[in-house]
């Protein structure tokens, strides 16, 4: 009995699911019916949506079909990308542009020029003040300042000499190659440095076994009696005689040689031989080259005449000799510019300076002093030569030797030029202007 029944209530309840299946079904007719046909429609679709709707899911399935399509496209875009990259090719060539520009900065190297201008800076150091004090004895000495001063010189030449020699124990050919090499890289000058090597190689024909041991004493002794020679044919006293009174030096050189600068050193030398002396700033040109000479005249202790700048130089000239002759001073010592624009110019600005002081003077100047800075090597044998041209020049001062190790240039400037070397510069205070005494030069130089 209770198996029949489960079986029957099993079969009763299929019925009522059967039912409500229905009535669900009904009931959504019912909701249908009461919307509008168009949304009728929709859930007509939206029934065949339920197929389709695996459709766009295979549609999305082609749509990376087309992604691969654009993807050729960019691959069309980076060929014409290619098409720029050889404009930025263009582009590196105006790189070499900058490369010039490096080029300029070099330039300024040529600045050396105006190197005369930062030497000066030594001025400010008068650092080398105290080894007077240390050395005072030795240095009081005009051989031992000399000796001092011409130690950068020495120690290069001799340092050149040495490796040429090395290992090499007579003068032969090569020896002398190499001896004509060191003279000329010292700034004898060519001139000066066949004539000794001439001189050494008829020495070595007459002695085949010159030992190099001796070349120092056999160079001493070529350059000593070559510039001994020529000094006594050309001076035969070199000293700071006056023979006019007023005697008047007119310094003339480039720009940043040691014009004013060696000015103030004669100054001081004519001063301590109880000599009278007036200064004339015929440098117009800059404010600061009159200044610079005042300063030296209150250092020293000598007076000055002095205009504007930019006034006529020969104007102050004349100002100068006139006071001079009506002082009674000894000496005058005209400063002038170092302007060498071009021999003509340079001529005419000389030549118009000299003719006013004649009409004051006559004779005057009765010195013409060219300045030259030894530390320029070359260029020193250069600018003797343009002013050598350009005016008479009757005496030549060369400075700065102890600067450098160009000292070689005293060597050849007075053995080339028949023009005395009356003065050289050995350092930038009073007492550093030595009158040029071939004999103490070389013996300085070889010992
Ligand atoms: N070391 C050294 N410096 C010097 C010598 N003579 C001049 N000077 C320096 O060279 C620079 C230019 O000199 P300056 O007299 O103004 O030349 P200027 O333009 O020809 O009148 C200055 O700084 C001087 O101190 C010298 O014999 N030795
Ligand atoms: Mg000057």
């Amino acid at each position: 009995m209770g198996i029949l029944k489960s079986i029957v209530s099993f079969f009763k309840g299929k019925k009522e699911k059967k039912k409500s299946s229905k009535e669900i079904l009904d009931e959504s007719d019912t909701q249908s019916k009461t919307l509008d046909p168009k949304i009728k429609s929709k859930p007509k679709k939206s029934k065949p949506k339920l197929k389709p709707v695996p459709k766009p899911e295979p549609e999305p399935e082609p749509e990376p079909e087309p992604e691969p399509e654009p993807e050729p496209e960019p691959e069309l875009e980076p060929e014409p990308e290619p098409e720029p990259e050889p404009e930025p090719e263009p582009e590196p060539e105006p790189e070499p542009e900058p490369e010039p520009e490096p080029e300029p900065e070099p330039e300024p190297e040529p600045e050396p020029e105006p190197e005369p201008e930062p030497e000066p800076e030594p001025e400010l150091e008068p650092e080398p003040e105290p080894e007077p004090e240390i050395e005072s004895k030795e240095l009081t000495d005009s051989t031992a300042r000399l000796h001092k001063g011409l130690e950068k010189t020495k120690k290069s030449f001799f340092e050149k000499l040495g490796r040429a020699l090395l290992g090499k124990s007579t003068v032969d050919v090569d020896v002398l190659d190499d001896l004509e090499e060191v003279l000329i890289t010292s700034d004898v000058g060519v001139e000066t440095t066949l004539k000794i090597i001439e001189n050494i190689e008829n020495r070595v024909s007459k002695d085949k076994f010159l030992g190099t041991k001796e070349l120092n004493s056999i160079l001493k002794e070529e350059i000593s009696s070559m510039l001994l020679e020529q000094h006594s044919n050309i001076i035969p006293k070199q000293d700071l005689s006056l023979p006019f009174s007023p005697y008047v030096i007119m310094v003339v050189g480039v720009n940043g040689v040691g014009k004013t600068t060696t000015i103030g050193k004669l100054a001081h030398r004519f001063k301590n031989l109880n000599k009278k002396v007036l200064l004339g700033a015929s440098d117009t040109f800059r404010a600061a080259a009159i200044d610079q000479l005042e300063i030296w005249s209150k250092r020293v202790g000598v007076e000055i005449v002095k205009q504007k700048m930019g006034s006529d130089p020969a104007s102050v000239a004349f100002d100068t000799l006139k006071s001079a002759k009506a002082n009674n001073f000894d000496v005058v010592i005209i400063d002038t510019a170092g302007r060498l624009h071009n021999k003509i110019n340079l001529m005419n600005e000389l030549s118009k300076i000299k003719r006013v002081m004649d009409k004051v003077i006559p004779k005057a100047p009765h010195e013409v002093l060219l300045v030259l800075d030894g530390s320029t090597g070359q260029n020193a044998f250069e600018q003797a030569k343009q002013f050598t041209a350009a005016t008479e020049v009757s005496s030549l001062a060369i400075t700065k030797l102890d600067g450098s190790a160009k000292g070689g240039v005293v060597i050849g400037i007075s053995n080339q030029f028949n023009i005395p070397v009356k003065f050289i510069g050995i350092g930038e205070k009073m007492e550093d202007l030595q009158v040029f005494e071939p004999k103490t030069f070389i013996d300085s130089f070889f010992n």
